[in-house]
């Protein structure tokens, strides 16, 4: 079954998705995700330039030929251009193979192992009332578990807070918008919001935080013991994680649960991670780590060491993404929990998803394939918008990691 065409459909319909569309001979197609949030383009070229016209002509049915292909064939490894652009492939593939066999694709994957993926929703406020009465809506809407992220008292813009009435979105349109940080008053702050949480919603809602790799290993293990009263489902990139080792003095020191991974590519930025047990959830991604195909392996090797999934499933991930996910969530063994960030309503003219939200989870209905797919007329009345990912400077000015 021969790949016909391949092309790259570029579309901003509340943020920018950049989605790979590949046809076979008898007339099947399948969809991928390769949006890389702020560098969108990059990929685009990688796919267009370098990629699909090596795969005109190839069998679609070699899922596993054609990502080794693309992977050992390039030379150069990894990074999240490469994998992004790998797993756009290896996703349309598998969702082609899938409809072909008339199964959705968590049938193909081995079958249903839950009824559906538990979901975290985002709750945060610039103050913390505003952020307690989000927690209050998320648990009103049936979420189980919540992420909290709030903002500080002397800082004006932080990670993870809207600033205006609309949802929380971090990419802006225009050149990177500035944020600030200050590591000692977020370290005395967020401990006081989760006892305040706690204090209002009682044990019942499972509790989340994201500290977007701001801290060191040691700072990282004091917020992790301030947080232990408060039982937290996970505290996420305590630190930046390229340096994996770093963990170590963080797990020493605290039973909070750690997440980590979203920006991870390969097996390779998780492997001494998962081995050494450094962390209980890995964050990595069917769309950033090389599609279903590197998952697998990804899951394969947690499950082994006693670490379970919990997919990034931010606003940067289409819904091409999110719906893989799902199917992935609904088979892999090890799961552990789904991020749940939900698209403005407008995406869903572009998307239509075979995925709802019922009671906490989310579910996949039995389409073939992924059950993802694009209105590619739609997706035309909203072209690309250049957009960034803030950068983020200490109050004196340093530049620090957002
Ligand atoms: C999360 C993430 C996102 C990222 C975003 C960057 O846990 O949801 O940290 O909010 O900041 O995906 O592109
Ligand atoms: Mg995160």
């Amino acid at each position: 079954m021969k790949i016909t065409d391949a092309r790259v459909i570029v579309c901003c319909p509340g943020r920018n998705f950049v989605t790979l569309k590949i046809e076979t001979e008898d007339g099947v197609t399948g969809l991928g995700d390769a949006t890389l949030n702020g560098r969108e383009l990059a990929v685009v070229s990688y796919l267009e330039d370098h990629v699909l016209p090596c795969l005109i002509g190839r069998d679609a049915r070699c899922i596993e030929d054609t990502w080794q292909y693309l992977y050992r064939g390039a030379y150069w490894r990894r990074g999240p251009v490469t994998m992004a652009a790998i797993s756009a492939v290896d996703v349309a593939l598998w969702d082609i193979k899938a409809k072909c066999a008339g199964m959705p694709l968590y049938q193909l994957l081995g079958g249903r192992s839950r009824g559906g993926a538990l979901v975290y929703g985002h709750a945060n406020g610039r103050t913390l009332d505003e952020a307690l009465a989000a927690v209050a809506q998320f648990k009103a809407e049936g979420f189980r578990a919540i992420r909290v992220q709030c903002g500080l008292p002397d800082i004006e813009k932080v990670y993870g807070v809207a600033n205006g009435d609309g949802p929380y979105e971090p990419a802006k349109k225009g050149l990177p918008p500035e944020e600030q940080w200050s590591t000692p008053d977020y370290l005395r702050f967020v401990p006081q919001v989760f006892a305040k949480v706690r204090a209002e919603f009682g044990n019942g809602p499972l509790l989340l935080h994201d500290v977007h790799h701001r801290l060191s290993p040691n700072e990282a293990a004091r917020l992790g013991q301030d947080l232990e009263p408060y039982r937290l489902f996970w505290m996420e990139d305590p630190t930046p994680a390229e340096n994996q080792a770093g963990f170590r003095l963080i797990r020493q020191r605290t039973t909070t649960p750690l997440a980590v991974g979203e920006i991870f590519n390969t097996v390779w930025d998780c492997k001494q991670l998962i081995e050494e047990q450094l962390i209980d959830y890995i964050r990595a991604t069917i769309l950033h780590a090389g599609g279903v195909t590197h998952m697998r392996t990804i899951a394969a090797l947690a499950g082994l060491h006693q670490v379970r999934t919990g997919m990034h499933g931010a606003t940067d991930l289409s819904p091409v993404t999110l719906g893989a996910q799902v199917h992935f969530d609904t088979w892999v063994p090890n799961f552990g929990i789904q991020e749940l960030m939900l698209h403005e309503p407008v995406t869903g003219e572009v998307f239509s998803c075979d995925y709802r939200f019922e009671d906490g989870y989310l579910v996949t209905g039995d389409k073939p394939g992924h059950g993802v797919e694009i209105d590619e007329a739609k997706a035309a009345d909203y072209p690309y918008e250049p957009a960034y990912l803030p950068v983020n400077r200490l109050t004196d000015g340093t530049l620090w990691d957002w």
